[in-house]
C-alpha cells in the first residue's frame, strides 16, 4: 500500500472514531506530499462521516460520537479549504448561504460554500439555525443572486418554504433564485416548496449555481477565476464524479 492509500485509510478510520489530532496531522502529511485534496475528501472523509451516519442508525452511535467525527472532519476541511479556494479578481456572482432554522448541521453547507468560491462566488454564510426573518434580512443587505438553503433534517425542511413565503412577502423573491439541498432533500421536495433548483454534492451545486446565474442573463465566462488552479479543480471535481457513478454502479 503506497503512503498514499495509508493516509487515506488512516483518515477513515481516526474520523471515524474521531481523533481530531490524527486527521490533523495526516491530513497535513497529505497536502505536504502533494495529493489531490479533492481525492482526500471525498475518497476518505466523506465516506468516514457516511459509515458514522450509518452506525447512528442502526443504533452503534450516539449523538457524541457523531459529534467527535465532525469535529474531526472540519479540522481537515480547514486546512484543504485554502488549497481549494483559489480567489480569481472578479467574483461571478454573490451567494448567501444558511443552514435552516433548527437545524446545526453545516458540513454539507461548507463544502458548497468551499467548492462555489473555488469557482469564483462571493459567499455570504449566515451560518446555521437561521431564522427566516434573518434570511430577509441578509437579502436585503447583500443582494445577492443566488440564496442557498441547506436542512440535514426531515423535521426542519419545511423552513424551506417558510424561507421562500418570507422572502415572497419581503418582495425579494423575484430579485434571486433559491437552491436548496441536504441529506434528506429531493428533486421533487425542491420542487414541491418552489425552489428553483436542487443539488446533491457540492459539484452540482457549482453547476446549479451557474445555470441559474445563465438563467437570470448573467454572462459568468468572462468573470472568475480561470486560473489554472480552477481548470486544475473543476477537472479533480469531474474524476470524483466518475468515481462516485463508478462507485453507485459497484453497489
Ligand atoms: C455529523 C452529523 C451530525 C453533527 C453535525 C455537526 C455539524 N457541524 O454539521 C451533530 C452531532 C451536531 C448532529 C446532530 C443531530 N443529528 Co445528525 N448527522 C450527522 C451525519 C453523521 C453527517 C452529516 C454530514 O455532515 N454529512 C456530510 C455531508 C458532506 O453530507 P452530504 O449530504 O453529502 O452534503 C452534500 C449535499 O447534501 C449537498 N448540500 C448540502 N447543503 C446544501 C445546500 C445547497 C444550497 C445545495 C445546492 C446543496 C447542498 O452538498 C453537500 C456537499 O457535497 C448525518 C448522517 C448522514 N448520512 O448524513 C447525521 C444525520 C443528518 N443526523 C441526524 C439526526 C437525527 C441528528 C439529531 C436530531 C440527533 C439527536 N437525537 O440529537 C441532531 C440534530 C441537531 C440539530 N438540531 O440540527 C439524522 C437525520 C435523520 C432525518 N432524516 O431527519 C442523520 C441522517 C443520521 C441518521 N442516519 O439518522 N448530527
Amino acid at each position: 500500500m503506497s503512503r498514499e492509500e495509508e493516509i487515506k485509510k488512516g483518515l477513515y478510520e481516526h474520523t471515524l472514531v474521531g481523533e481530531a489530532a490524527e486527521v490533523i496531522e495526516l491530513t497535513q502529511e497529505g497536502i505536504d506530499l502533494g495529493m489531490d485534496p479533492l481525492d482526500v475528501l471525498f475518497g476518505a472523509l466523506i465516506p468516514s462521516l457516511q459509515e458514522v451516519g450509518r452506525l447512528f442508525e442502526i443504533g452503534e452511535y450516539f449523538v457524541p460520537e457523531m459529534l467527535v467525527a465532525a469535529r474531526a472532519m472540519q479540522g481537515a476541511m480547514g486546512l484543504l479549504r485554502p488549497l481549494l479556494v483559489d480567489k480569481g479578481a472578479e467574483p461571478i456572482g454573490k451567494v448567501v448561504m444558511l443552514t435552516v432554522k433548527g437545524d446545526v448541521h453545516d458540513i454539507g453547507k461548507n463544502l458548497c460554500n468551499i467548492m462555489l468560491e473555488g469557482e469564483g462566488f462571493d459567499i455570504v454564510d449566515l451560518g446555521v439555525n437561521v431564522k427566516p426573518e434573518e434570511v430577509v434580512e441578509a437579502v436585503q443587505e447583500h443582494q445577492p443572486q443566488l440564496v442557498g438553503f441547506s436542512a440535514f433534517l426531515t423535521t426542519t425542511m419545511p423552513f424551506f418554504k417558510s424561507n421562500l413565503t418570507a422572502l415572497t412577502d419581503a418582495g425579494l423573491r423575484d430579485s434571486i433564485r433559491v437552491m436548496v439541498g441536504g441529506a434528506p432533500v429531493t428533486q421533487e421536495y425542491a420542487d414541491s416548496v418552489g425552489a428553483d433548483g436542487f443539488a446533491p454534492d457540492a459539484s452540482s451545486a457549482v453547476r446549479l449555481a451557474k445555470e441559474l446565474m445563465t438563467e437570470m442573463g448573467y454572462d459568468i465566462s468572462m468573470g472568475g477565476d480561470d486560473s489554472e488552479g480552477a481548470s486544475a479543480l473543476a477537472t479533480a471535481v469531474q474524476a470524483v464524479e466518475e468515481m462516485m457513478v463508478k462507485g453507485h454502479e459497484d453497489e
